[in-house]
């Protein structure tokens, strides 16, 4: 592939009635790492659903607040302060607009997907699980929304229970209606698979379970970059994401709960910040979110979060989801003629994120040998094993796109693909 690559792209979404594509040579550009050469060829970054790369615009604002604004929040009454306050809590309003949340008191600032399940399965769990309760998970579970609830249920004496996948990787809906009950108290699911690319009919699973009058967990970990999430349109009680797979920083996320439920939650770590009032007798908390917020937040990663939720707003939802999902069936055909090779999850609806096998070729020394190309793929269990156990496999090969791929890397990543099975069973 050369240097320059040729991003150009047919028109392919009607936008005000006339035909326009994403400008993939002009956005790849915002992202400065994408010039990058790994052993002296281009990168070609294929791991998005591990991470995503950040664009100039969240760099710029970090290093601005860094240079600028720095200071801690909510504490001090000298500019600096105010100013770095006006900034976090900006921020906050800025992700609460992006996924319509009633309020910004419903917009708590995490270290991640990962410590908001957490946060959610602690503090629920510990105030509303009983023995004998049961907590409905999925089988394509990222571990981070299984292990918190198998822990709070061993706790509680409660029951995970698992709703079963299908061989294509979609969630079997039909068992999952069966599997509530009266005695199920909490449900957590993923909305789209990181393993896999499958988007579960999430609006569904909300409906059905609020029948029962049973609150929702969605894990959006893996939507966020590529769907527009609107919590009060989805219903969702509870919603996590992390900042770093949509092109925002590392080490800050978002946990979103209904008002009704985070006030009735106890907090789920203590300390500065989240207080009233404090007496070696007795302490009174702030409101929500001050309640969820101990100790000092990671300001500057907030802040980067809001700029790189600007940011996809300013490309637009529509286009992105349109240009990935032709990303998605162009890679799907390419890599499919390729002889052995073998698509784990076939789901009708997926994101752009191709997990696969290849008879005769081990997942790592694919990974090994394509990144000498300078291609950038996941290989391994994707921190999903229940889910590809299932499949019956314990690895596979998983390349995840953005909306700064192009067609040509496709190409590029096909053919190379191609060569190194060869190498690998000659
Ligand atoms: N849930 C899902 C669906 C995920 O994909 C991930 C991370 C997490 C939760 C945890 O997110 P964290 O930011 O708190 O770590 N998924 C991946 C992945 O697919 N490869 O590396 C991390």
């Amino acid at each position: 592939m050369s240097d320059n690559i040729n991003t150009s792209i047919e028109p392919f979404a009607k936008k005000d009635g006339g035909l326009v594509a994403l400008d993939v040579h002009a956005i790849r550009k915002d992202f400065p790492i994408l010039q990058t050469k790994v052993y002296g060829k281009p990168l070609v970054y294929f791991d998005n659903a591990a991470t995503s790369q950040k664009p100039k615009a969240v760099i710029d604002r970090i290093v601005h607040y860094y240079e600028n604004e720095n200071a801690n929040i909510h504490r001090g009454i000298y500019h600096l302060s105010e100013m770095a306050s006006e900034a976090y809590e900006g921020a906050r309003n800025i992700v609460q607009k992006n996924i319509n949340a009633a309020s910004r008191g419903e917009i708590i600032f995490v270290r991640g997907a990962t410590e908001g399940i957490n946060l959610v399965a602690s503090s629920w769990g510990r105030a509303h699980l009983h023995p004998g309760d049961e907590v409905l998970i999925s089988g394509m579970e990222h571990h981070a929304n299984i292990i918190p609830w198998q822990i709070i249920c061993e706790e509680k004496g409660a029951v995970l229970k698992v709703i079963p996948v299908t061989a294509d990787g979609e969630l079997d809906l039909e068992a999952f209606q069966k599997l509530i009950t009266e005695k199920t108290k909490f449900v957590s699911v993923v909305y789209v698979s990181n393993s896999i690319g499958t988007i579960n009919s999430v609006k569904s699973i909300i409906e059905k379970a609020h029948a029962f009058r049973i609150p929702v967990l969605v894990d959006g970990c893996q939507a966020a970059p590529h769907i527009a999430i609107d919590v009060q349109e989805l219903d969702c009680d509870f919603l996590v994401f992390s900042g770093h797979k949509i092109f925002a920083p590392t080490g800050i996320g978002v946990l979103y709960g209904k008002e009704k439920y985070l006030e009735a939650m106890p907090p789920y770590q203590t300390g500065g910040d989240m207080i009233q009032a404090v007496s070696f007798v007795k302490t009174t908390f702030k409101e929500i979110p001050y309640k969820f917020e101990a100790g000092t937040p990671d300001i500057s990663g907030a802040i980067g979060l809001g700029t790189a939720m600007e940011y996809i707003s300013g490309i637009g939802r529509t286009m992105i989801h349109d240009y990935e999902q032709k990303l998605l069936s162009y890679a799907t055909e390419k890599i499919r003629q390729i002889e052995g090779l073998k698509i784990i999850g076939t789901a009708r609806e997926k994101i752009p994120v191709i997990s696969f096998t290849v008879a005769g070729a081990h997942p790592l020394d694919i990974g090994t040998l394509l990144d000498f190309e300078g291609i950038a793929i996941r290989t391994g269990n994707h921190c999903t094993q229940p889910l590809l156990a299932g499949f019956g496999v314990s690895a596979t090969c998983r390349a995840s796109l953005a909306f700064y791929n192009t067609i040509e890397e496709i190409d590029f990543f096909a053919e190379s693909l191609d060569k190194v099975i060869k190498k690998i069973r000659s």
